[in-house]
């Protein structure tokens, strides 16, 4: 008999820090230091929250023999995201009030605050849940903030797909009491320690790893889908009727450079399931990952592998069977794009919806620039629709009665807040990065604005100005602004250095491939030159760049690149 290999270190922190609560109140109080306990660290991250420091801090304060300067980024948990005007103005105060006066919409539809000292992070709490927000189950080891498709246009289709992300984020939200306990009223719920607690759907080790689900309207792929462990694709008939959903199971973004068994992974589609059954589909995929992932090694616990591990029919077979009947043969359907589409449009009930484009989602007042903290809460002030953060990091005002039409076109112009920007600017997202993410190599959302202007400037020489191309970047390879599935993407290696990826389908439904490794600057500008040069020359009618540049064998279609695993896109439906 061989030894089973041990579970991960996470496996027994959950199983004892009796559903999620581990020391994190008695951290909280801890006057001597703005820090929690390692084991909390991972705890709290279920309630939506990171320790981070200050990175730019670190070399002084060391000299000073300061701790580091400790701050919780905290995530809040908005499905689909869509917010009240209140919910906005809420946000807005407690950024200036206890965080660093910033707010960042994420790649996941979502608010993060940055710079939330422990001393703080209660009030902040409480705030938020006076507003009805909250950010349980924001992060860790769970179902994270559902997304659905942006697009406010209003047919029936997105709405089913905001209604069914929002009952799957209510289903398969933890149960446990540890967060209102923690952060809200203190009150120890029947006994608090004692409690004999049930998470029905997750039991007290909750699953593996983190488990992110998606809803996605054709032709738009805003959403990424084919980033995510679970999703679901509308399949809407010529009478614009909803006949059910596609689900697809096993995306993900991460990996780590030299360790060829991690890799980003497009998801398959696993069959059709009628709308009745969406809800059941969800927990029946997210069990099957709590019962066959690995639990042993975190670096292989996400559903990618899991799909890899036992192979797409096991899955068919075993998420029919907890359903309760088996999945349909996966309907056509064709996505044309990942991108938000700025400007105003005209909604089925005649209100009308401006997408704004926030650079790499950073709302701040800036000096000398664009005020987007002040001008968007001044929209909040008058706004009587609601607010639509998009998976590209952008916000889209919706709803907008026709009496407030013009005022809130004085307040974008007012505040410099923008629908326009270069074709590269505007498909271009970066993750966070440095200073606060702690596992940043390279920066990125401070950096990728200056380099996407020597991109438009190449573009602008080359006679491409107009043309859309997907640029994203991430500090790390871990792939939070989804990097591989654009098509120029960078990844850090290093301080100054990133690895340059090309080829990931402009509809978002094939990786890219490496083209160079460890490239600065200067290498990435010079690298592009010749390549927009080609393209302008010699590209067909309509091609996007991302096909050009594997038509011309810049890099494969299909096949590894350098550490990538040969997984060339999702398994299409057969029309
Ligand atoms: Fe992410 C970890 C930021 C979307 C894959 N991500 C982190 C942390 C929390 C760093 C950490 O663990 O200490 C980053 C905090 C930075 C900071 O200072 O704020 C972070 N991730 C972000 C955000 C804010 C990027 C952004 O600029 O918008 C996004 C927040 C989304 C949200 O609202 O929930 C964000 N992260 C993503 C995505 C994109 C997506 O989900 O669509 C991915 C790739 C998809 C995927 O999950 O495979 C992603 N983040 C990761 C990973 C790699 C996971 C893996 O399977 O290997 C990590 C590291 C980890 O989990 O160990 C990570
Ligand atoms: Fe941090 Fe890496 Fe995610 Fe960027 S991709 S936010 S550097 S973990």
């Amino acid at each position: 008999m061989t030894d089973k290999p041990p579970l991960a270190r996470n496996e027994g922190l959950k199983t004892q820090s009796r559903y999620l609560r581990g020391t994190l109140s008695e951290g909280l109080d801890r006057e001597i230091t703005g820090e929690i306990t390692e084991d909390d660290q991972q705890l709290v991250k279920f309630h939506g929250m990171y320790l981070q420091d200050e990175r730019d801090l670190r070399h002084e304060r060391a000299k000073k023999k300061m701790e580091h300067a400790f701050s919780f980024m905290i995530r809040v948990r908005i499905p689909g995201g869509v917010a009240t005007p209140k919910q906005w103005l809420a946000m807005d105060q407690i950024a200036r009030d206890y965080g660093n006066g910033t707010m960042r919409l994420t790649t996941r539809e979502t608010f993060q605050l940055h710079g939330v000292i422990k001393f703080n992070a209660r009030s902040a709490i409480k705030k938020l849940d006076s507003v009805l927000l909250d950010t349980i189950a924001a992060c860790g080891d769970v179902n994270r903030n559902v997304m659905s498709a942006s697009n406010p246009n209003l047919s029936s289709a997105h709405q089913a797909a905001y209604e069914l992300g929002k009952n799957i984020s209510d289903h398969l939200l933890p149960r446990t009491k540890a967060y209102r306990e923690i952060w809200l009223d203190g009150q120890k719920v029947m006994g608090g320690e004692e409690a004999e607690e049930v998470e029905p759907i997750y039991g007290q080790t909750y699953l593996p790893r983190k488990f992110k689900t998606v809803v996605a309207v054709p032709p738009e792929n805003d959403v990424d889908i084919f980033a995510h462990d679970l999703g679901f694709i509308a399949i809407v008939n010529d009478k614009g009727e909803l006949e059910g959903w596609n689900v697809t199971v096993g995306g993900g973004m991460g990996m780590t450079h030299g360790n060829t068994k991690t890799y980003p992974r497009t998801a398959d589609v696993l069959g059709f399931v009628r709308p009745e059954n969406a809800l059941k589909a969800a927990e029946a995929v997210l069990t099957v990952q709590r019962d066959w992932g690995d639990r042993t090694n975190r670096a292989h616990a996400r559903v990618k592998y899991t799909v890899e591990d036992r192979g797409l029919d096991a899955w068919r077979a075993e998420v029919g069977r907890r359903i309760g009947t088996a999945l349909g043969e996966p309907r056509p359907f064709k996505f044309t794009h990942t991108g938000d589409r700025y400007g105003w449009t005209e909604g089925e009930n005649g209100k009308h919806h401006l997408t704004l484009f926030i650079e790499n989602g950073r709302i701040k007042d800036w000096d000398g620039g664009a005020q987007l903290m002040t001008g968007l809460r001044k929209i909040a002030e008058v706004h009587d629709g609601e607010f639509r953060m998009t998976s590209n990091q952008n916000v889209i005002i919706a709803n907008i009665s026709k009496k407030n039409r013009k005022k809130i076109e004085a307040l974008v112009k007012e505040h410099g807040l923008t629908d326009t920007a270069g074709a590269i600017r505007r498909n271009a997202m970066a993750c966070v990065a440095l200073p606060t993410c702690g596992l940043a190599l390279a920066e990125s959302e401070r950096y990728l604005p200056t380099l996407v202007t020597a991109m438009e400037d190449l573009a602008a020489k080359h006679g491409l100005s107009e043309e859309e191309i997907v640029v994203r970047m991430t500090g790390c390879p871990n792939g939070c602004a989804r990097p591989y599935l654009a098509e120029i993407g960078f990844v850090g290696t290093g301080p100054g250095k990133y690895n340059l990826y090309l080829g990931a389908a402009f509809n978002g439904e094939r990786l890219s491939k490496l083209y160079l490794k460890d490239v600065g600057h200067d290498e990435i500008v010079a690298a592009i030159d010749p390549l927009f040069a080609d393209f302008s020359k010699t590209r067909e009618s309509g091609e996007h760049f991302s096909d050009f540049v594997i038509r011309k064998g810049y890099v494969a279609k299909t096949g590894n690149g350098a550490d990538f695993h040969a997984n060339t896109g999702p398994l299409q439906a057969s029309a």
